[in-house]
């Protein structure tokens, strides 16, 4: 709290800050811009947001129930994923939307412990693996390709309580499973993610309490989780390319989230301070393996490192990497995928000097961060309207790490509700407009995909933030869907392929055009 007022203050201390060569779009909103040929557009949920079912059918606990139904008031509306979309059942109304909107593909997760109910290979849970075989062959039967998330964030509650992310076992058990669900559905499922957000995973789950196991253990636990995860991430990769690739030949990568952190000001110091809260935020987890060394970036090796000594510490709170596990994890994605929906500005003075907790990753980076007031908001706090940012954040991925092909595997906005959502049309098209800005400037971005096909259960936020394209009445135990007018517009530029700011959507019918 303390922190956060010190910033407030200095926001206003600062004063107006320039915008940042902000390409008005004013004058693009008169053109038609057209998207590359082959570019692919979906939409995506995850297993908790949408299945429900939490105990049905042989399905074990995860930490997400567990948090759920142990402290249901740390949601915000003490609401949990016990029924949420209800998509268990519902899966064939699901793809009828996808059909509605005529997506190429379609992201979803998979639960853990819904194929293995012991965290473990000595058990299979027929009945789960049912689940997702009827959607996916669902899908596959309007060609719409599955893309697959291995781990969006519902670790098995056994092997938390052996410490999850923070076990070094976890390597060996999140390989099994890895292994497991390629056997049992890579013959049809040719896009693979191992992981969704290691940042949130890590930093806010086990550094901090706004995302479960909510562990709290500051500048330590948030390190040895970036560790193992990159290193189970790692083994997913191994397994599919020696075992699967020849005979499935699918692609498999990892998702990372990430802003973009714009100096506050030309000084040196912000611009240093901007670059390392890049590496803390999402670089830490990039470069080990999306740059030519591999490795934790050096600039947080040696401030880890020197802070942990003046702290009295007897080694690094960041744990290192051997050699041989450098190597284990360079390389080791087809491609960089990418959660991006908001951007601000960060500066480092005397200012934020002693303001966070320590130790603390903040605390080891020190550096300060803010939004502009008159940035146009969404529903949720942290996601403010800032399209330039996903344009710099794009080449910045370009240029750090040779040009990897890229895959938007998720981007979106939120609202309270209600099927008017000017807001989230113009996000779309602002955000896809500084896409194609850093297509043009050479980007290999190839892939765009919708965060929410539909409302979902949004976490800490439980029910009270909408991302869907389709709203879900929570009241009716049918959870009826219902378009709103963004996924009219949506439809409009898949059809079309094309982003037409004029396009004024018909939002009495929605129809299914793809033929069958
Ligand atoms: C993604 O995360 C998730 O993959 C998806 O599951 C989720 O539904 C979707 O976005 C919408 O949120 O209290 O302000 O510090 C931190 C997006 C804000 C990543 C920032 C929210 C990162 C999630 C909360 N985080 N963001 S606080």
């Amino acid at each position: 709290m303390k922190s956060l007022y010190h910033l407030m203050i200095l926001v206003v201390l600062l004063g107006p800050v320039k915008f940042n060569e902000c390409k008005t779009t004013d004058a693009r909103q008169n053109t038609v811009r057209r998207f590359p040929e082959g570019f692919l557009f979906g939409t995506a949920t995850a297993s908790y947001q949408v299945e429900g079912a939490w105990n049905v059918d042989g399905k074990a606990e995860n930490i997400w129930d567990h948090l759920t139904h142990t402290h249901p008031c740390d949601i915000k509306d003490c609401s949990n994923g016990d029924i949420a979309n209800d998509s268990y059942n519902q899966y064939k109304r699901d793809v009828e939307m996808m059909r509605e909107l005529g997506l190429d593909f379609y992201r979803f997760s998979l639960s853990w412990t819904r194929i293995l109910p012991t965290s473990f290979v000595d058990k299979i849970n027929e009945a789960g693996v049912n689940y997702y075989n009827n959607l996916i062959d669902e899908m596959l039967k309007y060609n719409i390709q599955p893309m697959v998330t291995l781990y969006h964030w519902d670790m098995p509650q056994k092997l938390q309580d052996l410490g999850g992310w923070n076990n070094p076992h976890i390597v060996d058990w999140y390989g099994d499973y890895a292994r497991t669900v390629f056997e049992l559905f890579g013959d049809r499922v040719k896009n693979w993610i191992t992981m969704n957000e290691p940042r949130e995973i890590c930093y806010q789950g086990y550094g901090d309490v706004t995302m479960a196991p909510r562990l709290n253990i500051k500048g330590v636990a948030d390190y040895m989780c970036a560790k193992n995860l990159l290193l189970a991430h790692a083994r997913a990769y191994h397994i599919y390319n020696d075992e699967f690739r020849e005979t499935q030949n699918g692609t498999i990568g990892i998702t990372i989230s990430a802003g973009f952190s714009e100096p506050a000001s030309e000084s040196e110091e912000d611009k240093v301070a901007a670059e390392e809260a890049a590496l803390f935020g999402w670089g830490i987890y990039a470069q080990p393996i999306f740059s030519e060394t591999g490795d934790f970036p050096s600039i947080l090796k040696e401030k880890v490192a020197a802070k942990s000594a003046e702290q009295g510490f007897l080694r690094s709170r960041l744990p290192e990497f051997t050699p041989e596990e450098v190597e284990y994890v360079r390389g080791t994605s087809d491609f960089f995928g990418l959660n991006h929906y908001s951007s601000g500005y960060t500066f480092r003075n005397e200012s934020v000097l002693g303001i966070f907790e320590s130790p603390s990753s903040d605390d080891d980076l020190g550096a300060g961060s803010y939004v502009l007031e008159e940035w146009e908001t969404s529903a949720s706090s942290w996601l403010k309207v800032v399209p330039w940012g996903f344009y710099k954040l794009l080449v910045k991925i370009k240029d750090d790490y040779n040009n990897p092909p890229v895959f938007i595997t998720e981007n979106g906005f939120s609202t309270l509700g209600g099927l008017e959502d000017d807001g989230r049309i113009s996000y779309y098209r602002k955000y896809l407009d500084a896409m194609l800005d850093a297509i043009a400037e050479g980007c290999d971005v190839r892939v765009y995909t919708a965060w929410s096909l539909m409302d979902n259960f949004e976490w800490m936020q439980g029910y009270t933030e909408r991302f869907g394209l389709y709203e879900v009445d929570y009241e009716d135990p049918a959870r009826t869907r219902t378009p709103r007018k963004s996924a009219f517009v949506y439809k409009e530029i898949v059809r079309s392929r094309a982003l037409d700011w004029s396009y004024q959507p018909d939002t009495d019918v929605m129809t299914i055009d793809d033929g069958h």
